[in-house]
C-alpha cells in the first residue's frame, strides 16, 4: 500500500466503523473543576461562557458567545513550557510544538482497583513492568495514560478530594515519572484528574515530579481525561492538538482517540 491508499484506507475505515473514534474530553461547563492552589499562589479562572447574541435583535441570524478560562481548565494539554524546567527548551508553548508530535499511540494502565482502596495510590515503575509483562514495552514516543476511574467522580468536591491535608488523588511517584521519561521516552502523560500530579505532590522530591520531570524533557500532559475504560490497554492513538495560543503554557482541548474495532 503506498502512502496515498494508507491514508485512504483509514479515512474509510473510520467512516466505516473499523476504527471507532473516542472523545476523551470532559465537556467544558462553569462549574469544570479547576486546580486549587493555597494562597498567595495566584488562582487559574473558571469556565465562563456568555451570550452576545442568540437569533434575536443582538444578532437575528446567528448565535455566539464570549468565552474565557485558565488555559488549564478541564480536559486539558501541558506544554514543556508550563514548568519552569522546560523553561528556556525549543519548541515548548502550544503554538510551536511541531504537529506530528500531536498524533502519537496510547498505553492504558488500569489502576481504578488500587484507587478503590486508596485516594492516595500512586503508581510505580513495578506495576508498569508487570503491564509490561502483559503487554510489551511501552514503545518510544507514546502517550501513557493512567486509568483511575476518577473521572466518575462528577461533584467538583469529590473530583477535587481536598482536605486539611491537601488534596488527595491518585497519580504518578518520582520514579514512575523518572522511569518513564528516562527509561521508555514517552512523549506524554495522561491522567483523569484535575492535574497531571498526584495531589500530594506538592511534598514530593522533587515537588510535581510529573509536571518537573516531563515538561524539563520536552514532554506533554494531559489532564481531565475520561472515557479511558473505552480504549483498550496497547494501540489505540491519541490525536491531541491544543490551541495555537502565541506562547501558551497549555489549553483545554477535544483529545480524540482512534480504536480499531475487533
Ligand atoms: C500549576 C501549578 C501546579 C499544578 C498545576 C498548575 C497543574 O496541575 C496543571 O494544570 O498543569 S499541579
Ligand atoms: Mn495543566
Amino acid at each position: 500500500m503506498n502512502n496515498q491508499e494508507l491514508l485512504g484506507a483509514l479515512v474509510a475505515a473510520i467512516a466505516g466503523g473499523g476504527i471507532r473514534v473516542v472523545d476523551l474530553s470532559q465537556p467544558l461547563r462553569p462549574s469544570t473543576p479547576v486546580i486549587q492552589l493555597p494562597p498567595p499562589l495566584a488562582p487559574s479562572q473558571p469556565f465562563r461562557i456568555e451570550e452576545v447574541a442568540r437569533y434575536d435583535e443582538r444578532g437575528p441570524a446567528w448565535y455566539w458567545n464570549n468565552i474565557s478560562c485558565g488555559e488549564h481548565t478541564g480536559t486539558h494539554f501541558d506544554a514543556p513550557a508550563h514548568w519552569i524546567t522546560g523553561r528556556g527548551l525549543p519548541n515548548a508553548h502550544t503554538d510551536t510544538i511541531p504537529p506530528q508530535l500531536l498524533i502519537a499511540p496510547a498505553c492504558v494502565i488500569d489502576c481504578a482497583p488500587e484507587v478503590e482502596a486508596s485516594a492516595d495510590f500512586l503508581l510505580e515503575p513495578a506495576r508498569i513492568e508487570a503491564w509490561e509483562a502483559e503487554h510489551g514495552r511501552i514503545p518510544a514516543g507514546s502517550w501513557v495514560l493512567m486509568r483511575t476511574g476518577w473521572s466518575c467522580r462528577e461533584d467538583p468536591a469529590a473530583f477535587l478530594n481536598a482536605s486539611e491535608t491537601g488534596p488527595h488523588v491518585p497519580g504518578p511517584s518520582v520514579a514512575c515519572m523518572r522511569f518513564l521519561v528516562e527509561e521508555r521516552d514517552i512523549r506524554g502523560w495522561g491522567v483523569e484528574a484535575v492535574g497531571t500530579d498526584a495531589g500530594q505532590a506538592f511534598a514530593f522530591e522533587p515537588p510535581f515530579p510529573a509536571h518537573n520531570l516531563l515538561h524539563g524533557a520536552g514532554k506533554f500532559g494531559l489532564a481531565s481525561l475520561c472515557q479511558l475504560d473505552q480504549l483498550p490497554p496497547k494501540g489505540a492513538v491519541l490525536i491531541t492538538p491544543p490551541l495555537k495560543i502565541e506562547n501558551g503554557s497549555g489549553s483545554p482541548l477535544r483529545v480524540l482517540a482512534l480504536v480499531a474495532q475487533a
